[in-house]
């Protein structure tokens, strides 16, 4: 068994800022964190999901467009573009970020169970010309629902392949058609403390922000998930809807969204908001610029024994390094 470095458990800072918290409230110091340090990842192999996993009972599958409608996980093709096999179903829905809930990645799956991801709205605004609120199932059948087999790079230094199944980003952003000075795209997570327990205690900024400069967002990777493996999402990965740009750090892959908005300045993330010397708006994937505690240059594909080299871009360079000619990737991290 491969041990699990701290770091791999929990940032650095979310960890502190807790302690801090749990200090501070004087509480529950037994409920503290790094519970998963002695157990096992999920097995690599085996696709199929328990039925457990099965989301939004409610819908039926002949109201889902046929991306989404697989009884079973489905993939069309059993790895990526360079020959690495996908994770199994089991691993990507059971070990997972998603601070609402609980820094434990073993934990989410459970707790995040009872969440309701329906009726869910997005609302679209800020600097357009078309702000709009859409309902999520509306998504679903507006915008034609497609197979994206990415590789997900978290900053803690551990990867998957995950076939998910989405749209463009740009897709939704043309319809609403951003004015002139619009810079950047901001999305927030939706703020529910009474489902989400890790929202109960303000060790991080709730809502959980991200943001994108302009072009980020419009390019042809970036996508919102509705699905993996064929099916909706799972809530442990952000059901209903979240976005995911592959060729950055996982942490700007923001779940759960409920707002977009258009805007000019730089929004500041979740992440940036918590330890700004750690955390950079870009957080493009890059092997030769370290995090401030941890190297960048290889990586821990869940699932793997011993670790892999990080790619430049998470491999995506061909389609996304020109986005950033002439920048300073060491000073805009
Ligand atoms: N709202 C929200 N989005 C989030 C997070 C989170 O805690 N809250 N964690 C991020 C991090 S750190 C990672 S690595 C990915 C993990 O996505 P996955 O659990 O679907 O693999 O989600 C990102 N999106
Ligand atoms: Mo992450």
């Amino acid at each position: 068994m491969v041990p699990i470095r701290p770091s791999e458990i929990t940032p650095e800072h979310v960890y502190l800022n807790r302690r801090k918290f749990m200090a501070g409230a004087g509480a529950l110091a037994g409920a503290v964190a790094l519970a998963a340090c002695g157990s096992s990842l999920p097995t690599a192999g085996g696709g199929a999901a328990g039925a457990a996993s099965v989301p939004a009972a409610a819908i039926s599958l002949e109201d889902l467009p046929p991306a989404l409608a697989h009884p079973e996980p489905f993939a069309s093709q059993q790895a990526d573009e360079l020959g690495d096999p996908l994770n199994a179903y089991d691993e990507i829905t059971h070990y997972n970020n998603y601070y609402e809930f609980t820094t434990d990645k073993q934990g989410v799956a459970r707790l995040a169970e009872k969440f309701r991801s329906r009726p869910w709205t997005v609302k679209v605004g800020g600097l357009v010309h078309n702000p709009k609120t859409y309902d999520v199932d509306d998504l679903l059948h507006k915008f034609p629902q497609e197979e994206r087999i990415y590789r997900l790079r978290c900053v803690e230094a551990w990867s998957m392949v995950i076939p998910w199944v989405g749209f463009p980003l740009a897709e939704l952003l043309r319809e609403v058609e951003p004015k002139s000075e619009a810079r950047f795209v901001r999305f927030r997570s939706v703020f529910r403390p009474d489902e989400m327990p890790g929202q109960q205690a303000r060790w991080l900024e709730w809502p959980y922000t991200e943001g994108l400069r302009l072009d980020e967002a419009m390019h042809p990777l970036t996508i919102l998930a509705t699905g993996m493996y064929g099916k909706l999402l799972v809530n442990a990965n952000g059901a209903p809807i979240r976005l995911v740009v592959p060729w950055k750090y996982g942490f700007k892959s923001i779940k759960a969204i409920v707002e977009i908005d258009l805007v000019e300045k730089m929004p500041v993330s979740t992440s940036m908001a918590a330890a700004p010397n750690e955390y950079g708006f870009y957080a493009n994937v890059n092997p030769n610029v370290d995090h401030p505690r941890w190297s960048q240059a290889t990586e821990r594909r869940v699932g793997e024994l011993g670790r892999r080299e990080t790619l430049m871009f998470n491999g995506y360079a061909e389609e996304v390094a020109h986005l950033y000619d002439g920048m300073d990737l060491r000073a805009n991290f």
